[in-house]
């Protein structure tokens, strides 16, 4: 029989680019359920050609759903997933609520598949965004040549903070645009975004046009943001290496949709730029754009709205041994989210083949 599945959060950023995967993927389900806060309940949305009702988040709608997917902020996950799954639904979340438990599998089906049958919880984790822009391949690489340790700066998109990151940018964008002597004085685009925007509210802590923001998250031990913790513990669990060196800075820059990272990637043996491309060539889901000396490397401005993860810059560091310096971009709201979840769900959804 096919699974009634529900998508809890599908109005968010992320949930309407679910509604779009699920659309445009095999078929593999019975019914839908499209399940939201109070506040958008009652909207009607499409999903597979079908216009459905959203329903409000209550325990009864769980009832006869075999599959949920939730894309809700950390503490509605954290109250409504065992709800969900007490109710006999597999739940697979994008909070980071359950991500580092050790009874919850943190999948990407590239990587570790076969996590995602281990669940005692009934619940399945999807890593953060960042962490997934660059696993499909790094996945790739450590399988051959064991990966010991990561440097990574990454390149941020503001939907990456939801619909009010890329509104936010929007906003900015247009209260700057066409005076040509923005940007060259300390603050100036503080002060015209305080004069044009008020106080209206910013998902960032600093002005994201024509600047960039060292700052993902909230603030943890050390001075280190959740972001690059995350990236840290959940790199680890996925590849399956505890004691993954992993030291990264996160950085919000001003693109709307595709993560970007520059990764320091350090093996157990030596690896060459010709191993990397026959490796990251043959990875389904990854796709390498990497002939510099024609312009051809991924940007986000070229790969956003698709599903692999892109990869170029690949050059054999020239002062530390066994080392390669890569770029990697990925659609943070594809594979960095829906489409990860979606590719999970369709997973669970084979064992009820
Ligand atoms: C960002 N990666 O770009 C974050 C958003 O743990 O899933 C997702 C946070 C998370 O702001």
């Amino acid at each position: 029989r096919k699974p009634t599945l529900a998508l809890i959060g599908a109005t968010g950023a992320v949930g309407t680019v679910m509604r779009d995967i699920i659309s445009g993927r095999e078929d593999v389900y019975g019914d839908i359920k499209l399940v939201a806060s109070a506040r958008s309940a009652g909207k009607i949305l499409r999903v597979r050609g079908e216009d459905l009702v959203v329903q409000e988040l209550a325990p009864e709608v769980f009832d006869g759903v075999d599959i949920a997917i939730f894309d809700v902020p950390d503490e509605v996950s954290a109250t409504w997933v065992p709800i969900a799954a007490e109710r006999g639904a597999v739940v697979i979340d994008k909070s980071g609520t359950f991500r580092m438990n050790p009874e919850v599998p943190l999948v990407v089906p590239e990587v570790n598949p076969g996590a995602a049958r281990e669940r005692p919880l009934g619940i399945i984790s999807t890593p953060n965004c960042t962490t997934l822009s660059m696993m499909a391949a790094m996945g790739a690489l450590h399988e051959e040549y064991g990966l010991r340790a990561l440097v990574v700066a990454s390149y941020q998109a503001v939907s990456g903070a939801g619909v009010a990151g890329s509104a936010r940018l929007y906003d900015e964008i247009e209260a700057l645009a066409g005076d040509r002597s923005i940007g060259q004085t300390a603050g100036d685009v503080r002060e015209v975004l305080r004069d044009k925007l008020g106080d209206e509210e910013s998902p960032f802590p600093a002005p994201v046009a024509f600047n960039v923001v060292p700052w993902a998250g909230s603030l943890k031990d050390g001075g280190w943001a959740s972001e690059e913790i995350k990236l840290r513990n959940e790199s680890r669990k996925i590849l399956g290496i505890h004691d993954l060196k992993v030291s990264a800075t996160c950085v919000r820059v001003p693109v709307i949709t595709t993560h970007s990272l520059a990764v320091h990637a350090t093996f157990e043996r030596e690896i060459t730029v010709a191993d990397a491309h026959r490796i990251l060539e043959a990875a389904p889901t990854v796709v390498v754009m990497d002939d510099p000396a024609n312009g051809v490397f991924p940007t986000p401005a070229d790969v956003v709205g698709t599903d692999p993860t892109y990869v170029g810059r690949i050059r054999q560091a020239l002062d530390f041994p066994n080392t390669l310096d890569l770029f990697v971009c990925g659609d943070n709201l594809r594979k960095g989210a829906a489409l990860n979840a979606a590719e999970i769900a369709e997973l669970v959804a084979a064992e009820f083949a």
